[in-house]
């Protein structure tokens, strides 16, 4: 049985649950419960605040956890990061009154910056040859200026308007993050093997939502040109149509290169394109 910790309630607990269920791990209603347990996959999900779970995973209460990357780097736990989960992402940012000019980051020399996320901050103002005062508060750090606590703030943002209605303004990106699977260094041969069926299905659905199906229909003339610029996952399927002289095209494409693609084929004379979302893709 794997134990996955994630966040009780907040920003990532929405997005941990909808990843578990396209898993297709069903749990059984065990909201706000401690843990809870899946009927068709042995996992038990275990939730906690964010900021804990590096150290139940380290412990081995948890064997592994979704966490932001911030909390993972800045509890410094010998844990292991195995995957980037792609949601929740935000940036750990600096940030000061709009009315400070600011030109490089010597600027900051001298300064009172609060934070939640003191240890990340010093490694970054070290890397820097900044010295400023770090003064670590438990809340509310966009505040602190307004307040007289502090000079400046290094705090996440992700839209920007907490910074914008606090008449805060971002001046250095401190690190870019997004949830990770965090695991203990020290799983059991029968856990190892859990995870390994766990982010098998985990990249299934990650790939597929990176991916769209797409049909469209071609005169025969142009099938070499379009599949020329068709990246499929071998080669695409062709099938002719009831129409002479035409064929039906099938294939995958992918969400970078979408509708670079698109615009190619319809210059190349496919017609009736139709997008479709894939659910899995296993490669
Ligand atoms: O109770 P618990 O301790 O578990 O929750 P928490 O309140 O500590 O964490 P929570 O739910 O706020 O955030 C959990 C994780 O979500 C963080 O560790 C990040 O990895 C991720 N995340 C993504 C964010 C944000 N975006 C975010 N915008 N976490 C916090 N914020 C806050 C930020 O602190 C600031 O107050 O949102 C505000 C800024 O947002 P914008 O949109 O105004 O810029
Ligand atoms: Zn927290």
């Amino acid at each position: 049985m794997l134990k996955i910790a994630i966040q009780k309630s907040g920003r990532l607990y929405e997005d941990s649950i909808k990843l578990l269920k396209e898993c297709g791990i069903e749990l059984n209603n065990g909201n706000k419960q401690l843990k809870t347990v899946a009927y068709n996959f042995p996992v038990e999900v275990y939730f906690f605040r964010d900021d804990d779970i590096p150290q139940y995973v380290y412990d081995g209460v948890a064997d592994v956890g979704f966490v932001g990357e911030n909390v993972f780097l800045e509890k410094g736990k010998d844990i292991d990061l195995v995957y980037r989960l792609g949601f929740g992402r935000c940036r750990l940012s600096i940030a000061v009154p709009k009315s400070m000019t600011y030109n490089t980051i010597n600027d900051l020399e001298g300064l009172k910056i609060a934070t939640t996320y003191s240890s990340l901050l010093q490694r970054f103002l070290t890397e820097k040859n900044v010295n400023a005062e770090i003064h670590e508060i438990s809340g509310s750090v966009e505040i602190a200026p307004g307040i007289g606590l502090a000079d400046a703030i290094c705090d996440l943002v992700s839209s920007g308007s907490t910074l914008f209605t606090n008449g805060l303004k971002e001046v250095e990106v401190v690190l870019k993050s997004e949830a990770v699977l965090t695991a203990n260094k020290n799983l059991s041969e029968e856990n190892k093997n859990i995870l390994e069926k766990l982010l098998l299905r985990i990249n299934a659905v990650k790939t597929a939502k990176n991916n769209k199906y797409i049909l469209l229909n071609v005169p025969n003339h142009q099938l070499k040109n379009i599949i020329a610029v068709l990246p499929g996952m071998k080669s695409p399927t062709v099938v002719p149509l009831a129409e002479e002289g035409w064929s039906s095209v099938q294939s995958v494409v992918n969400e970078n290169v979408f509708w670079d693609v698109i615009e190619k084929l319809k210059r190349l004379g496919a017609e009736g394109i139709l997008v479709v979302p894939i659910e899995k893709m296993i490669i």
